[in-house]
């Protein structure tokens, strides 16, 4: 399990795309170290270790000014990484937890006042064992009281199934890359449409996010990836979030590892107008990460 998968770039190219004031990186991962936050022992995989100062200095690097720190698999439901980044951040850094159902109040209180303002189900079956949905439901009715929303991460195969649990939610659900769409297909075709008329609920949000594992077209410029962003930014530009997900954990060598920089600088081809960059970098995750700063 500990060899063949990818470690983060080390030296990526420096954006020519300038993101405007204020904007949030709202997906990424902070793993390890490894001998003081230890990996899940029911991991899928082993990330190499990528720290929050070393996460901090990309987002200086790219022009960002803040993160939305996703909980990964690999360190399942122990937070304790995750939560050292957001304290580590001075405050521009909040969180997406992975939590059990059996969490107690006072842990739950605890992980909202480090800065988590979310839980992530992931249904991705080649990284975690799939659970009933009364057991998730368990976890929404107490995250809700805390003003928390759901991330979900499933494969576009699988919303048919989780359609009747995902609109039964309560809260916003935030859905990481788009569902994984087939990039082969066209964004307007009959397989992106269930994804199009998901997002045509007012509480469904996503992420337009991950060119470097959904593409078949590749690097740099990940071009089948543009449409597909660029249809869901256009039409529901208030509910869409953009990350870089670095360090981009689970590529092996049969993928590649992306440049930061490039990531960036395919922003404007997704959000072609100076308004929708505002929404898709800073006012979008400003309203679900930070709504205490937004009048
Ligand atoms: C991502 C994508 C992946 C991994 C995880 O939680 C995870 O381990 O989400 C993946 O392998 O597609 O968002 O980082």
């Amino acid at each position: 399990m500990d060899a063949g998968w990818l470690p983060f770039h080390p030296t990526p190219t420096r954006p020519a795309f300038t993101p405007p004031s204020g904007a949030v990186d709202a997906h990424c991962h902070v793993f390890g170290p490894g001998d003081r936050f230890p990996y899940a022992p029911e991991r899928k995989y082993t990330p190499c270790d990528a720290g929050a100062a070393q996460l901090f200095a990309l987002r200086d690097f790219l022009g960002f000014s803040r993160n939305v720190v996703v909980q990964a698999t690999c360190h399942g439901t122990d937070n304790r990484a995750m939560v050292d980044a957001l304290e580590q951040s001075g405050g521009r850094a909040r969180g997406v937890a992975t939590v059990d159902a059996g969490i107690t109040d006072g842990e739950l209180a605890a992980l909202h006042a480090a800065g988590v303002r979310g839980v992530r189900f992931n249904y991705v079956k080649r990284l975690v064992e799939p659970r009933p949905d009364t057991y998730y439901h368990g976890i929404v009715e107490r995250i809700a009281a805390l003003g928390w929303h759901v991330v979900v991460y499933f494969e576009a195969a699988d919303l048919a199934e989780k359609w009747d649990f995902f609109t039964s939610l309560p809260t916003i659900v935030v859905v990481d890359h788009m569902g994984r769409p087939d990039l082969t297909r066209s964004p307007d075709g009959p397989e992106f449409a269930p994804f199009l008329r998901f997002m045509e609920r007012d509480n469904i949000w996503c992420k337009v996010t991950c060119p470097e594992r959904l593409s078949k077209s590749g690097p740099p410029t990940y071009d089948d990836f543009v449409p597909f962003a660029r249809t869901v930014v256009e039409r529901f530009p208030d509910r869409v979030l953009w990350g870089t997900d670095w360090p981009h954990p689970n590529l092996n060598m049969v993928g590649h590892m992306p440049d930061d920089g490039w990531l960036v600088d395919m922003i404007p081809r997704l959000a072609p107008t100076p308004a929708v960059r505002q929404a898709l970098l800073v006012d979008n995750p400003m309203r679900l990460y930070w709504p205490e700063e937004v009048a």
